[in-house]
């Protein structure tokens, strides 16, 4: 399947009126929210000095259900992503690697491991194939709630494994779920805003998306040059048709909460009026909160979920993952929180007393300890005008460009619902339900749309 930019409309545009997203913040609406999640992903085992830890995914899990919050949104196993599915980004060479290689062969394969990257980041482990399918299925049928309507936020916290490549795994990231959702929501919208909180830069999704104006990336990361994985300066901006597309906000250590959140919104509220998404992919790596393990911000569990709660009072569909998080009781946490805040609904400060695994979340056993004023914040406010001033000169030449003409999806092309359901459907999801597209107007927000595709979605890359 080859890529076919899109038509490009060189009529003038006519500003449009800013983004009114704070009716959302007044009126809240009854949300369809799913959540996307398969047990098994929590066994998973990268070996025992690496800080990924599947088993949070299982602690977050846990603390889902004890809050109850499973009797509010509609909950999914998903079927594991097929080989087809996972090349529409990877190379087959890489992924038949992937397939095969085990900790029983892995001294035979060994020649190969410079040229696939394998080693203490991303190590081979049990099972790893088949975990990669799990996280990845898990997106993909996220991504399909939204396309279809059923979803307007649909959540996977196994998934947000934002730095894989086409052709090799980067920093504890296998398979791009990210890269492969944004793909599959192309189809239907005409552009995707990708938003990264995790501590690191979002490099994977950047280079996928460098070249085209259909993904605009935002990563929120630490940058120094040499932190991994050494990208993300403020100039790493977009080529050819994607320029201006890529935005990086390098951040120093200590980041507060105060200065994070302004930062967001400052910056967010201008993305939305320039570039006007149809949905949006929220990586919400929880490595970015105070005491994290690997991490240098000061971020509270309240401050992180505020980015979400800004993200969510836009309105459009989004596609909320998870990420990095490396002290697996504050991971926990954070996406519970999260995943309240995805459904309007409050939260006890006391931890729900017959959640399993609860002696993780000792001596407190509250929601929110506090994590924040350990590391001193190196950014100073002169520091992070000059980052805020320098994405708004980038946004200066979106308003410029010509919008993406789409053209209406045909009929049999709406196709990729049944063809990936077909046949492998698994036991918990409903029937079909009729497929409705309800966002819409291109960016000057003047024209209702149906659905959307852009013919093939491979090579974007
Ligand atoms: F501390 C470790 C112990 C064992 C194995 C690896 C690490 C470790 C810590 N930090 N590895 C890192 C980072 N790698 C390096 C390498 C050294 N260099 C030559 C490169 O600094 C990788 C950090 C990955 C962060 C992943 C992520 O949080 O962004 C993420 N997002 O989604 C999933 C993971
Ligand atoms: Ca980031």
């Amino acid at each position: 399947m080859a890529y076919e930019e899109p038509t490009i409309s060189v009529s003038a545009k006519s500003t449009p009126p800013p983004y009114d997203h704070t009716s959302y913040r007044t009126a809240p609406q009854k949300l369809k929210v799913t959540y996307h999640h398969d047990e098994s992903v929590g066994n998973y085992h990268f070996g025992e000095r690496h800080p990924m830890k599947p088993h949070r995914l299982t602690l977050t899990n846990h603390l889902v259900l004890g809050y109850g919050l499973h009797h509010k949104m509609s909950i999914y196993k998903p079927r594991k992503a097929t080989y087809e599915e996972l090349q529409n980004f990877h190379a087959s060479e890489y992924l038949d690697f992937l397939k095969r290689v085990t900790p029983a062969n892995a001294e035979g394969m060994a020649g190969m491991f410079p040229k696939f990257n394998i080693g203490d980041d991303c190590p081979i482990f049990d099972g790893m194939y088949e975990f990669c399918q799990t996280y990845a299925g898990a997106s993909l049928d996220a991504a399909r709630k939204l396309a279809t309507g059923e979803a307007d936020i649909a959540i996977n916290w196994s998934g947000g494994l934002h730095h894989a490549k086409k052709f090799e795994p980067s920093g504890f990231c296998y398979v791009n779920d990210i890269v492969l959702a944004i793909l599959n929501l192309l189809r239907y919208h005409p552009r995707v805003l990708y938003i990264d909180i995790d501590l690191h830069h979002g490099d994977g999704v950047q280079e996928a998306f460098y070249s085209t104006d259909r993904v605009m990336t935002l990563s929120f990361h630490k940058y120094n040059g040499d932190f991994f994985p050494g990208t993300g300066s403020l100039s790493e901006s977009g080529v050819s048709l994607g320029a201006h597309h890529s935005l990086n906000i390098p951040l120093r250590d200590g980041i507060d909460d105060d200065s994070y959140i302004a930062l967001f919104r400052a910056i967010l509220e201008p993305v939305m009026n320039s570039y006007r998404p149809s949905s949006i992919v929220l990586q919400c790596g929880a490595d970015s909160l105070g005491c994290d393990r690997l991490g240098c911000f000061n971020l509270s569990i309240k401050a992180h979920g505020e980015c979400v709660r800004f993200v969510k009072s836009f309105g459009l569909p989004t596609l909320v993952l998870g990420g990095g998080g490396y002290t697996v009781r504050n991971v926990a946490r954070c996406w519970t929180y999260e995943t309240s805040i995805c459904l309007d609904t409050a939260l006890s400060p006391t931890l729900p007393a017959t959640t399993p695994y609860l002696e993780f979340f000792g001596p407190d056993y509250t929601l929110h300890p506090r994590l924040t004023g350990r590391v001193e914040n190196r950014n100073t406010r002169k520091y992070l005008d000059g980052v805020r001033v320098g994405v708004m000169e980038q946004l200066r030449y979106l308003n410029f460009a010509p919008s993406v003409q789409m053209q209406e999806i045909p009929g049999d092309l709406g196709g990729w619902m049944e063809d990936e359901e077909e046949g492998v459907r698994d036991g918990v999801e409903d029937g079909e339900e009729g497929k409705e597209t309800r966002w819409g107007g291109d960016r000057d927000g003047r024209r209702g749309w149906g659905e959307y595709y852009d013919e093939p979605v491979e090579d974007v890359i």
